[in-house]
């Protein structure tokens, strides 16, 4: 029988609403992608949403590619770097490719009987976790916090925005003085913010992401030079080559890898790979992804590779209901990849069906 792919877009509630720089996120709308072959289905989860605001993807762009350019390159179910090499001449748009690109681990993975995390490389056998925490009223913030220290995350993370950043680390330092923590501005200064910047030295971050412009490298490793705070860089990374020049000019001295805006697990190793030879901390982020798209990022997560906690927290952190019917549990901070093969999660099919808004066959 011939593969079939089918899209479908689910809207899941987030259980709070997220906030960061950029906007407030009350709900997931993920595109999951199904491959039906020899009686093998994969899935895979494309991390665009409604909005162009954390990079110029969204969900439309990404069907429009999928659609258009990608899917004819996945027909016969190629291995995930021949695929990449197949639609080198597609410039940018990772996360339509690293969609197609994660639906090929899963399907070889599934194929060869072995789960995802070993088909990978070196794997520890779990993820350290840590939150995300959005921007809110200080109080509810500083609750939230308290809470993550209860459940045993292993590094808290705090969005931030231009002008309340003091305010919302001060209120986190006056309780919790020596937590391991982190603040994300989603690029929401610029190179004339530096001594406001500066004043974020005091606060003892494990390091700050993305401070500056969104595909910015050169004004990263000026800042880097003149604050103490070391710097992460997530949406600047958008290529193995980015990755490779942040390190070499100093741009960053940790790096926030999300297979998505890098197209796909095979990128990510080679930036964890990357990092490793040059003395550049590596861990893997999150784009409020259901359980399809959080099993990869906890398979990615527990590589050997991966030195630092990452974004990967357990899927009941975000969603009242989840589309899968195994979701991960958080013990001791650590996350344990599936051990069915490939992404190895159940789905819940009656719920997905409820969530499903539209779906469409691409072959
Ligand atoms: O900048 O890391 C980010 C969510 C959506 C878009 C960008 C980011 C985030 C997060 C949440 O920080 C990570 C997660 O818990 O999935
Ligand atoms: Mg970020």
């Amino acid at each position: 029988m011939k593969p079939r792919l089918s899209i479908r877009l689910v809207r899941l509630k987030l259980i709070s609403p997220f906030t960061t720089s950029f906007g407030t996120q009350r709900e997931r709308n993920a595109l999951i992608l199904e491959l039906d072959s020899d009686g093998i289905k994969a899935y895979s989860e494309c991390v665009t949403d409604k909005h162009p605001y954390y990079s110029y993807e969204d969900n439309v762009t990404a069907l429009h590619i999928i659609n258009r350019y990608l899917a004819k390159e996945a027909l016969d179910c190629p291995e995930p770097r021949e695929f990449l090499n197949r639609v080198r001449s597609v410039k940018g748009h990772n996360m339509a490719k690293a969609a197609i690109e994660m639906l090929l681990w899963d399907y070889h993975c599934k194929e060869s009987g072995k789960p995802l995390h070993l088909s990978l490389g070196s794997s520890k056998g779990y993820a350290e976790v840590g939150i995300s925490i959005g921007i809110d009223r200080s109080e509810k913030m500083i609750k939230r916090v308290s809470d993550a220290i209860e459940k045993g995350y292993r590094r808290i993370k705090v969005k931030i925005e231009r002008g309340r950043e003091r305010e919302i680390l001060q209120v986190i330092r006056d309780s919790f003085p020596d937590i391991p923590l982190s603040a994300d501005a989603n690029a929401c200064y610029t190179y004339d913010d530096i001594d406001l910047i500066r004043s974020i030295d005091r606060f003892n971050l494990l390091y700050i992401e993305q401070p500056l412009s969104h595909d910015d490298l050169i004004y990263h490793s000026r800042l880097a030079r003149q604050i103490s705070t070391p710097i992460c860089l997530d949406e600047s990374i958008s290529s193995v080559e980015k990755a490779k020049k942040a390190i070499e000019i100093g741009a960053a001295s940790v790096i926030n890898i999300k297979p998505g805006r890098l197209g796909g697990l095979a990128n990510s190793i080679d930036v964890a790979r990357i990092a490793r030879e040059n003395g550049c901390h590596v861990w893997i982020g999150g784009m409020l992804e259901s359980g399809i798209g959080r099993a990869f990022n906890v398979s990615l997560a527990s590589l050997d590779l991966i030195d630092y906690p990452g974004d990967t927290s357990p899927n009941d952190r975000y969603f009242i209901k989840d589309i899968v019917k195994n979701p991960f549990r958080m013990e001791n901070g650590l996350i344990k990849p599936n051990t069915e093969r490939g992404i190895g999660v159940i789905l819940d099919q009656e719920f997905m069906d409820e969530v499903t808004l539209k779906s469409w066959r691409i072959f």
